[in-house]
């Protein structure tokens, strides 16, 4: 068969057309930032028409970003430049503060800006001269490139953008990420390859990476990040690093992000050649103040400190006999003058104290409260033990009336299965802020505890534990992603909903499709409580492996530190299960107000999401559905279990509605949450039916291995192992 002239033409073009789509492999490394080329014509017509050209004032490095995204976008988006102009034309896009561009100050909006604070922004549809505009400004240049990323937003959800009159302001001020990374690059309870810091090659070597990963943080208003784990090393402290740390804040620098580091409490003895760390002694002081100097001279814009002290073998000031306000504020003393803060993490237990772990952080806390110079922040955990899949919320949230409280959610799953689990955390971190601890009445949430409107805080706080590594989707699972995007969102305006801020993630980074979007969206809706439920159901906490956290181990015991056991945790007897911290046990409830206690104490009151957390509950004991504690807790191991069963079928009918790379990627990773969540099941319910004696309900699928196969199981290579000191 003879091919004719045109015939090879259309074959060779086919051919190109195929291997452009190939080499185009969604790998997930453009996140959220995609900007795909809006296909509908109509649309992709009427924005057009709208955005002509782009005016600016005054240029600023984070005006230039602004503009240099915008343009991006555009391009790719509606395949169209858009062009700096001088002359406001029809359709022009006019960008900047008031004083940096003067046809902005002749609008007159001063007014309007004036509940937009110093990061917040105004994106308006307004007529100049007679043509029609489309104003994104603010009080500072920072303000309008979150601006930029929200009209941004808008078109990649597709949205209706000819009347707009928007005005956003951040509820909370420092809204940063916590990375856990090491300096050997490996990462504490990271799931998603090595740390991305190269320190080796930095200052010279800046990986295009992080430019990158400041774009996608600007772009949902994170403002800061702690580079190193909070079970620190001094070294970061020495110029050979900070040198490294400087080339990094000079890349965020731009795009409004402040660099903060971990402190090492014993840095003055490990690097500095003092005989003590003791907070109280001069020479300490003069130490740090000196190490601060040092700081702002590479950094001027540093933001300051996070430090873990007297915390699981972390060095502080108790080593000398001082109190967690008096160490905190000498670093806050030698911050003060260059407007730096420390974040001082509440997350402290000690095995030697005989007292309930859930109770130690107040305990400890709670007495200090006013203590604290202006400049520190107490860090606090969502809830009282350690980011479990549920937790009740922190009992220090409403009880430090005179100390900012910042929350700290854990974006990296460390509990919720690595990241080879689908679990979209916008509902946890949602259920947490929405709770209310009724410290001034009704409506006293965790969210308005630490947006400071409840206390009057004069500063404010979010930080999400970041599930960031190199793996080439930044998170391992392609879903990890929408939890660092939702923390954000949620840091910037904790009123979202946990499906809408869903839903521009799902259209961001997959479709616009609806079907497609509404399919996603209810699989992210459930994924956290069947999380919850094929781990721990009711109440239950801390049955994981021991020290990685790895699958089921409710049978861990006899460990050197009994909080570091499972049995502590879930009290399982033959009489029935859970952790009484009622007045009958370790009254753990008192220290929440008494709304909140008397509920959380009432075997009945208490929500049953929380029940074993609060109660030891017996085996035959109904539930609310009449059935017994042994039924309920056995059903909703199944029920998880199945609902990840579910969550895989639903996915599968996505095929060939995203791309196959992306598609075929989570669904290898539902199959292996399938595996998982069976695995989960089948540990527990045997485990506990040691205690129960009680049967598996008859209908449902009896484990098909003996629990001492699931007990013999270890895994010393599991990733994201806390490095031993
Ligand atoms: C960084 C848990 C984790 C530790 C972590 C610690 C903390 O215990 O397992 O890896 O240490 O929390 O938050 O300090």
């Amino acid at each position: 068969m003879k091919l004719s002239v045109v015939m090879i033409r259309t074959l060779l073009f086919f051919l190109i057309l195929c291997s452009i789509i190939r080499s185009k492999a969604e790998d997930g490394y453009r996140l959220w930032l995609r900007y795909e080329r809006i296909t509908n014509v109509s649309l992709l017509k009427n924005y057009t028409r709208q955005l002509t050209s782009v005016h600016i004032g005054k240029l600023s490095p984070t005006i230039q970003v602004a503009v240099e995204e915008l343009q991006l976008a555009i391009k790719s988006m509606l395949v169209k430049e858009l062009a700096l102009t001088a002359q406001v034309q029809s359709g022009t896009l006019l960008l900047g503060t008031p004083a940096s561009t003067p046809v902005i100050q002749a609008m007159n909006i001063s007014e309007k800006l004036r509940n937009t604070g110093p990061e917040g922004y105004l994106i308006m549809s307004t007529a100049w001269n007679g043509k029609k505009v489309i104003v994104i400004t603010a009080n500072t240049d920072k303000g309008v490139l979150y601006g930029v990323f929200h009209f941004i937003r808008l078109i990649q959800t597709q949205q209706d953008i000819s009347d707009l009159n928007i005005s956003s302001a951040p509820k909370i001020k420092l809204r940063l990420l916590n990375h856990w990374d090491n300096l050997d690059r490996t990462v504490e309870r990271g799931y998603a390859g090595f740390s991305i810091w190269d320190w080796h090659k930095l200052p010279d070597f800046i990986d295009p990476r992080y430019k990158d990963y400041a774009r996608a943080n600007a772009s949902i208003g994170i403002n800061g990040t702690v580079l190193t784990n909070v079970n620190a090393n001094a070294w970061v402290l020495t110029p050979h690093y900070l040198e490294k740390v400087a080339a990094l804040a000079n890349v965020f620098r731009p795009y409004g992000i402040r660099v903060y580091l971990t402190a090492r409490f014993s840095a003055p003895t490990e690097i500095g050649g003092l005989p003590t760390a003791d907070p109280l002694n001069p020479d300490v002081q003069q130490w740090w103040n000196k190490k601060v100097r040092e700081i702002y001279n590479l950094i001027p814009d540093f933001g300051g400190f996070l430090v873990k002290a007297n915390s699981e073998g972390q060095p502080g000031p108790q080593n000398f006999g001082r109190t967690h306000a008096e160490g905190a504020n000498m670093l806050a003393r030698a911050l003060a003058p260059f407007n730096g803060v420390v974040m001082w993490r509440a997350f402290v237990y000690d095995d030697k104290i005989p007292d309930d772990r859930a109770k130690q952080a107040f305990n400890e806390f709670k007495p200090l409260d006013g203590a604290f110079l202006p400049n520190v922040l107490v860090q606090v955990k969502n809830g009282p033990i350690d980011f479990q899949p549920r937790e009740p919320f922190h009992p220090l949230f409403g009880a430090m009336p005179a100390t900012p409280l910042m929350m700290e959610f854990q974006i990296t799953q460390e509990y919720t299965g690595f990241s080879t689990h689908l679990v979209y955390l916008a509902n946890q971190f949602k259920e947490c802020l929405s709770s209310d601890t009724y410290a001034r009445g009704e409506g006293s949430t965790v969210a308005r505890v630490i947006d400071g409107s409840l206390h009057n805080y004069p500063i404010t706080g979010m930080a999400g534990v970041a599930n960031i590594g190199t793996d080439r989707n930044w998170t391992g699972h392609h879903f990890g992603q929408a939890n660092w995007y939702a923390f954000g969102r949620l840091a910037w305006n904790h009123e979202l909903t946990a499906m809408s801020v869903a839903e521009e993630w799902i259209r961001m980074t997959f479709t616009n499709e609806l079907h497609v979007v509404n399919t996603i969206k209810k699989l992210m809706d459930s994924s956290w409580e069947t999380t919850v439920n094929y781990m721990t159901p009711l109440g239950l906490h801390h049955i994981m492996g021991w020290n990685h956290h790895y699958g089921p181990a409710p049978w861990i015991q006899d460990k050197h530190r009994a909080d570091w056991t499972s049995v502590y945790y879930h009290r399982a007897d033959e009489k029935g299960l859970g952790f009484d911290r009622t007045p009958s046990g370790s009254n753990a409830v008192s220290q929440y107000t008494q709304r909140v206690s008397e509920k959380f104490g009432s075997r009945l009151n208490c929500p049953e999401k929380f029940l074993l957390w609060f109660h030891h509950v017996g085996w035959t004991e109904q539930l609310s559905s009449g059935k017994t504690l042994w039924e309920e807790l056995c059903l909703a191991y199944y029920r998880g279990a199945a609902e990840v069963k579910q969550m895989l079928e639903t996915w599968s009918t996505l095929q060939g509605k995203i791309d196959d790379d992306r598609y075929e990627h989570v669904r290898t990773m539902l199959s292996i949450q399938h595996k998982e969540a069976i695995w989960w099941r089948n540990a527990c319910v045997l485990y506990f039916q040691t205690f129960s004696k009680m049967e598996i309900p008859a209908h449902l699928e009896k484990p098909d291995k003996p629990l001492s196969y699931y007990m013999q199981l270890e895994f010393p290579y599991a990733p994201g192992i806390k490095p031993k000191w």
